[in-house]
C-alpha cells in the first residue's frame, strides 16, 4: 500500500512539474522569446558557476585528504615495503598532476568559453599535432610507470637471501598457525594426510608418523568391532565399511612417508610452532612460507605491505626485512597500544573477520630468548606419544594375560 502511495505521488509531482514547465514556456512565448534558448545573461552565469564549482571541487579533494590522513598506514615496516611506498607515490604524483590540469581547463574553459551570439566556433576535422600529441604523451608516462614498476617488482620478489629465517603461515578457517624451521633452519615435510589433534599442521617426523599410524590403526579396528554390532545389510553397515575402507586407504598413504628420506623425517622434530603471536628479529631477512589446509586464504601484512595467497594443495613464498620494532612503531604512531597483524584478505567464511596474529617485532636478543623458550614438535606431540605407548603396553599385557588363560 505504502508503496502504491509513493508511486502515486512521484507520478503526481511529475505531472506538477511537467504543467509548469508548460507554463514557464507559454509566458516566455507572450513575451517573445523561445524558451529552450538561452539568454546571454543566464550563460554567462552558468559560466560563473562552473568557475565556482571548481574551487568547491578541490577545496573537496583537499578536505578529503586532510579528512583521512590519520588513517593511512604509518611509514613501512619493512626495507621492500619502502620501494612499494615510492612506487605508489610516484604514480599518486602523475594521477594528481594530471587531474588538476585536466579538470582545471574543463571548468574554465566552460567559463571562458560560454555561448556568445557574436562569436563563432572554429571547425576542422582532424589534426595530425594534437593526436600525435595526445598518443605520446600518455604512451611515454605508461612506460616510465610500468619500467618502474616492474623494477620495484623484481626488487621485491627477489629470492630470500641465503641464511634467511623461514617461517611457515597455515591458514585455516578460522586461525593462523606460524611455524619455525627450528635450530636446523629447515622446516619438516608436512601432508595433510597427517593433520590430527596434536598436530594441526600434518608435520611428518618419525614421532608424529607413528602416532597417526597407530591413530589409524586404532580407528579401524575400533570400526571392524563396531561393524559386528550393526545389522547386516542395512545403511549403517554400508556407512562403516565407507570409513574403513577411506581410513585404510589414509592408513596406507601415512604409511608410505616411510619412504622419506632419513634427514626430512626428523627436520620437523625441532619445528616450533605458535598460535596467537610470533616474534620476529629486527634487521633479518625472514622468508614466510604459505599453504592452507581448506579455503583460498591470504596472508596480509599491512605494516610490511606484504601479502600472498595461501592456496591449498600448493605453496607460495614471500619475504621481507623489517626495520622498525613493535616498540619503535609505537613511538612513531604515538599508540601505546600498537601492534603489528597478519590478517586473512580474502573473504573465507563466516569468521573470516576474526582471524588474525600479532606480529612482535622485537631486537634480535629478545628474539633469541623467546624462540628457545617455546615448545618444539616433538615435545608437543610427546603427550600423545606416552599415551600411545602406554595403551600399545597395556595391549601386549591383556594379549600376555589372554595367551595365560
Ligand atoms: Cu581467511
Amino acid at each position: 500500500m505504502v508503496t502504491f502511495l509513493i508511486i502515486v505521488a512521484i507520478a503526481l509531482a511529475s505531472l506538477a512539474v511537467w504543467q509548469l514547465l508548460r507554463v514557464f514556456e507559454g509566458t516566455a512565448k507572450l513575451k517573445g522569446g523561445d524558451s529552450f534558448v538561452p539568454t546571454d545573461a543566464e550563460n554567462k552565469y552558468q559560466g560563473r558557476m562552473m568557475l565556482l564549482f571548481m574551487f568547491g571541487y578541490f577545496a573537496f579533494f583537499a578536505w578529503l585528504y586532510v579528512r583521512y590522513a590519520p588513517h593511512f598506514l604509518p611509514e613501512s615496516a619493512s626495507e621492500h615495503g619502502l620501494v612499494l611506498d615510492q612506487l605508489l607515490d610516484f604514480n599518486f604524483l602523475i594521477i594528481t598532476v594530471v587531474f588538476v590540469i585536466t579538470h582545471v581547463f574543463l571548468f574554465y574553459f566552460a567559463f571562458k568559453y560560454t555561448y556568445s551570439s557574436d562569436r563563432k566556433a572554429t571547425f576542422f576535422t582532424h589534426s595530425n599535432k594534437l593526436e600525435l600529441l595526445w598518443t605520446t604523451v600518455p604512451a611515454v608516462f605508461l612506460a616510465v610507470i610500468i619500467v618502474y614498476g616492474l623494477s620495484a617488482w623484481m626488487d621485491i620478489t627477489d629470492e630470500a637471501p641465503e641464511g634467511s629465517l623461514t617461517i611457515e603461515l597455515y591458514p585455516k578457517q578460522f586461525d593462523w598457525t606460524a611455524r619455525y624451521s627450528g635450530s636446523d633452519s629447515l622446516l619438516g615435510a608436512s601432508n595433510y594426510n597427517m593433520i590430527s589433534g596434536v598436530n594441526p599442521l600434518g608435520v611428518i617426523t618419525n614421532g608424529s608418523l607413528t602416532s597417526k599410524q597407530q591413530e589409524l590403526t586404532e580407528e579401524i579396528a575400533g570400526l571392524k568391532e563396531e561393524l559386528e554390532t550393526v545389522p547386516k545389510g542395512g545403511l549403517k553397515e554400508e556407512e562403516i565399511i565407507e570409513t574403513i575402507g577411506k581410513r585404510e586407504r589414509q592408513l596406507a598413504r601415512v604409511s608410505s612417508f616411510e619412504g622419506l628420506e632419513a634427514a626430512s623425517l626428523v627436520a620437523g622434530d625441532d619445528d616450533i610452532l605458535v598460535k596467537t603471536e610470533f616474534y620476529l628479529p629486527v634487521g633479518e631477512s625472514v622468508e614466510f612460507i604459505f599453504r592452507s589446509r581448506d579455503v583460498i586464504h591470504s596472508a596480509y601484512m599491512p605494516h610490511f605491505r606484504a601479502q600472498m595467497n595461501c592456496v591449498p594443495g600448493m605453496t607460495t613464498s614471500l619475504n621481507f626485512i623489517s626495520r622498525k620494532t613493535t616498540e619503535e612503531m609505537r613511538e612513531i604512531t604515538d599508540n601505546p597500544d600498537f601492534d603489528y597483524l597478519l590478517l586473512c584478505n580474502k573473504i573465507c567464511g563466516a569468521a573470516h573477520y576474526n582471524m588474525q596474529m600479532v606480529i612482535k617485532v622485537v631486537e634480535p636478543e629478545v628474539y633469541s630468548k623467546w624462540i628457545t623458550e617455546q615448545e618444539t614438535f616433538a615435545e608437543s606431540i610427546q603427550p600423545a606419544d606416552e599415551e600411545g605407548m602406554a595403551e600399545a603396553t597395556n595391549v601386549t599385557r591383556n594379549e600376555i594375560s589372554m595367551i595365560e588363560q
